[in-house]
């Protein structure tokens, strides 16, 4: 049975926006069975040796299927799209078109949006490099926003765990809200992804389950 290193307990700000949600979701998607193994973050179970010999980042989401351990979120994706044959097209053109918009969603899209949240996080709202990381961020989707403006998905016709990886991406808690607001066709497809039942059965599913502590 596919394992899922998952979160079972985690703090209040991280509280439904863990990647972990990336891998729920699409597993829920395919219909695939999985078991969760639940880690307790605070309790610090991702410090354990067990789990370092899993991931030696020491991060979520993992996967062991049967022996084949896959870690990072986008690999665990494109690994169950590839092992199900679903949310990927078969062809060679088609596939290339959702590695290409998920490693845009997890490097050009993620990288900046997410490095703004650290760097006001830690401090440094109001200065220069948060500026350039707003800057940044805003110009990527500004150019997202144009792509998006006739397409109801990422990287197809079709939804595709690209489609997972950007929406996650975009939705977190660490994307500023006021970098969507200009951006009426980001936020349009952020909406009709979200409104996916798979998405709402995995939240409901993982609020259920996971503490906030
Ligand atoms: N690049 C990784 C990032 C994974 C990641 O940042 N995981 C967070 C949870 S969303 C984590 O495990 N944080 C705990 C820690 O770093 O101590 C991926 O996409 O899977």
């Amino acid at each position: 049975m596919l394992k899922v290193y998952g979160f079972s307990r985690v703090n209040p700000f991280a509280h439904g926006n863990t990647r972990d949600l990336r891998v729920l979701w699409a597993l829920e998607e395919m219909g695939m069975p999985y078991e969760i193994v639940g880690m307790d973050h605070p309790q610090g179970d991702l410090e354990s040796e067990s789990f370092g010999s899993v991931n030696p980042f020491r991060q979520i989401p993992a996967i062991d299927d049967d022996g084949v351990v896959v870690t990072e979120s986008g690999a665990i994706l494109l690994y169950l799209a590839r092992k199900s044959g679903k949310l990927i097209p078969a062809d060679l053109a088609g596939e290339a078109q959702v590695l290409r918009w998920s490693v845009a969603a997890l490097s050009s899209v993620e990288t900046p949006v997410l490095s703004m949240w650290f760097v006001g996080l830690s401090g440094g709202k109001g200065s220069q490099p948060h500026d350039a990381l707003r800057s940044w961020s805003a110009l990527r989707l500004q150019q997202l926003d144009g792509w998006l403006r006739n397409r109801a998905f990422v990287a197809t016709d079709e939804f595709t765990v690209a489609d997972i990886l950007m929406t996650h991406v975009l939705a977190a808690a660490s994307t500023a809200a006021e970098l969507l607001e200009p951006h009426a066709n980001v936020r349009s497809y952020l909406a009709r992804c979200m409104a996916r039942p798979a998405w709402k059965r995995t939240l409901d599913a993982y609020e259920a389950r996971v503490e906030a502590g």
